[in-house]
């Protein structure tokens, strides 16, 4: 009989049992999720749906990944960053049956060849995290369009770009907004980013934070989230911005603030977390103190002028995984760039804790029920960036609680007539 073609390809499909214990692990704390799969397991209503997904390869995303297919989709998956890929849970998912094709460490060919494997069943609904997936249908996959009822899209930097195509009438299909959902970054960005950016800072390089001079590039959810939680470790945190109400913020938190021109000469480790190019560039280098850590825990690996500091290099060594140590030519100092200039929480560490990942996930999830739930209707939303429901903030957010043995009051009849009532005064 001729071999299954294989639906997949990872790194080591040896590595599953590792990575099995990694996804019971985030599953063990992931109970929201959990109690979508418990609840949607029989009644399978994404039977039908081809889910092509591009997103992290992490113990969270797997628990995602196998929620939706425990509710009947056919799911194939591509990872959304070339080094955020866990190459054990990627075994892992792919011995229990998803077609993935990621693996730790992809050249941009490979991950675009990654991508394009994920359109090979013809997906009718899509999920992103930065939007490569919904770009590349757009822009090399037209024919696949008329068929994809929607899309849902994770992150700041995806729903910005999603916004801006939308904005040009070059988006073609609804796409519903995950990031902005309350549950997602008022918990992901905030206190995920703020955790996971200092694990991989930790991983990568072993310093002492208390006591450094830790400078935050934007103080958007994410730099703020990385900026409290630095300061929380004893940091002497700066913070640079370009929007003057993000930076009062970040002054009545207790940040320093000042340029990036004045912080480069006083910065012990440096943090970009703008979605802006360029943050760091080679006149920053020219002026960084000996051994200084210079990072990004933005989407793109553009927040950092690499070129630049390649340019300016007398050479450069591999000192620890995930850091690289530049020597400049000019002044013969160290400069330890992490993971290449790509997002360090993911690149050298797990990314955000399951914790904050099971609420995401849970809008990922109720947004993709609920593009197929329209569809199964006759019906789709009309052709832009949505948010999710209002209620399904409050959902996600009372399931959490219960999960966590917290309990909260309700509105009395009365308060509730107050709280209508525009002639109530003093
Ligand atoms: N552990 C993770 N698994 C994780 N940590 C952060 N993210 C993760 N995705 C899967 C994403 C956040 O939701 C990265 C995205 O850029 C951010 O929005």
């Amino acid at each position: 009989m001729a071999k299954a073609k294989k639906n997949y390809k990872v790194k080591d499909i040896k590595l599953a049992a590792e990575g099995r214990k990694k996804i019971e692990w985030a599953e063990s704390r992931m109970p929201v999720m959990m109690a979508l799969r418990e609840k949607y397991k029989k009644t399978k209503p994404l039977k039908g749906f081809r889910i092509a997904g591009c997103l992290h390869v992490t113990k969270e995303t797997a628990v995602l990944v196998e929620t939706l297919a425990a509710a009947g989709a056919d799911v194939s998956w591509s990872g959304c960053n070339p080094l955020s890929t866990n190459d054990e849970v990627a075994a892992a998912l792919a011995a229990k049956g998803t077609s993935i094709y990621a693996w730790h460490g992809m050249n941009v060919k490979e991950f675009y060849w990654a991508i394009e494997r994920t359109l090979d069943f013809k997906p009718n609904l899509t999920l992103d995290d930065g939007a490569d997936l919904i770009f590349t249908i757009h822009n090399k996959h037209k024919k696949l369009m008329p068929d994809i009822l929607g899309g849902t899209e994770e992150t700041t930097t995806g729903v910005h770009r999603l916004r801006a195509m939308a904005d040009a009438g070059e988006l073609k299909y609804p796409v519903i907004a995950v990031n902005d959902a309350e549950t997602k970054w008022d918990f992901d960005n905030v206190y995920g980013t703020g955790q996971s950016t200092l694990d991989g800072i930790l991983r990568a390089t072993s310093i002492l934070l208390a006591g450094k001079n830790v400078v935050v590039a934007g103080y958007g959810h994410c730099g703020k989230g990385v900026a409290d939680r630095a300061k929380g470790l004893g940091a002497n945190t700066i913070v640079t911005e370009v929007k003057p109400t993000a930076a009062l913020k970040a002054t009545l938190e207790g940040h320093e603030v000042m340029t990036m021109d004045q912080a480069a000469k006083v910065g012990d480790v440096f943090i970009t977390a703008t979605g802006v190019k360029d943050v760091i560039r080679e006149k920053h280098f020219q002026m960084m103190k000996d051994g200084a850590v210079v990072c990004n825990t933005g989407h793109y690996d553009c927040e950092i002028n690499i070129p630049e500091l390649e340019k300016i290099k007398k050479s450069k060594r591999t000192i620890r995984a995930n850091n690289e140590e530049y020597i400049i030519k000019k002044n013969g100092r160290r400069v330890y760039l992490l993971a290449q200039g790509r997002l360090v929480n993911l690149a050298a560490a797990e990314g955000h804790p399951s914790e904050v990942m099971d609420m995401s996930f849970a809008n990922q999830f109720l947004s993709q029920l609920r593009l197929a739930e329209l569809a199964k209707k006759g019906k789709r939303l009309d052709t832009s960036v949505h948010d999710i429901p209002v209620e399904q903030d409050q959902e996600i957010a009372a399931l959490k609680l219960r999960t966590m043995n917290y309990r909260i009051d309700r509105l009395t009849k009365e308060q509730k007539e107050y709280m209508d009532d525009y002639s109530a005064g003093t």
